[in-house]
């Protein structure tokens, strides 16, 4: 079998190419807005402080629940030190806190992955099954096209539609109409992909195409993250990923 190239598994390690992810804390209480800290270490030791920016950040942080029940990407803050903060929404669970960066001192985007707790009654949610639509809280309906492959590139075009209409004025969002992040089930390992090119007009849709590497054959639960009438809005779908 032909070795996966241009999409590498990454996300499963805390330390790589020389770059730590340092918890400030293994395990937070469940709560809304729980401040969850952490410092990039470099080469040195010392606390990361210089980042080249991907997407207008200088680091994305992905924090799921390893049942991949719940999904949230946000954008830490920096201290003047280079301790990262963000507040997070947390329920009893183990999560994945995946955090997607590049230090100016490194040639390549590095992912970086670490467990938290959170004490309490867990309740595993299933995952649920493949479906070629979703639709979010509030009438968005995200419809997925394509069939994606291992080990090469597989176009995917996720089609956003309301009220049984195309949406045709989707909103650039850090950058790009659309952040489609794939998690592998079993070890979540992380994909993060963009569509080719940047938005050249105001506003875009319905069609959102991507050109996705998944590294392997599997189960992937995808999440497209879209701005639709100023709010950034999550959709989520359960792929079949086939030998190429
Ligand atoms: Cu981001």
């Amino acid at each position: 079998m032909r070795p996966a190239t241009s999409s590498s598994v990454s996300g499963l390690a805390i330390r790589g190419s020389g770059w730590t992810l340092r918890p400030a804390d293994t395990s937070l209480p469940a709560g809304r807005d729980v401040p969850y800290r952490f410092t990039i270490e470099g080469p040195d030791g010392a606390a990361e402080t210089s980042y080249v920016q991907t997407h207008t950040k200088d680091l994305h942080l992905v924090v799921v629940r390893r049942d991949l029940s719940t999904f949230q990407h946000v954008h830490p803050t920096r201290a003047a030190d280079g301790t990262w903060s963000a507040p997070l929404d947390l329920d009893a669970g183990v999560y994945r806190v995946l955090a997607d960066l590049r230090p100016t001192g490194a040639d390549h985007q590095l992912v970086l992955g670490a467990d938290l707790l959170v004490p309490g009654e867990l309740e595993p949610v299933d995952l649920p099954a493949p479906r070629a639509t979703s639709t979010t809280t509030d009438g968005y309906t995200v419809s997925l096209h394509g069939t994606p492959v291992a080990g090469r590139e597989s176009d995917l075009v996720l089609s956003v539609s309301k009220g049984g209409k195309p949406v045709t004025a989707l909103q650039p969002y850090l950058g790009a109409y659309g952040h489609l992040v794939a998690l592998r089930t079993g070890d979540l390992a992380y994909l993060h992909t963009h569509p080719a090119g940047a938005p050249s007009d105001d506003t875009g849709g319905p069609d959102i195409a991507f050109a996705t590497t998944f590294p392997t054959a599997g189960t992937y639960r995808l999440f497209l993250d879209f701005r639709a009438g100023d709010v950034v809005r999550t959709a989520a779908f359960t792929v079949e990923v086939r030998d190429g």
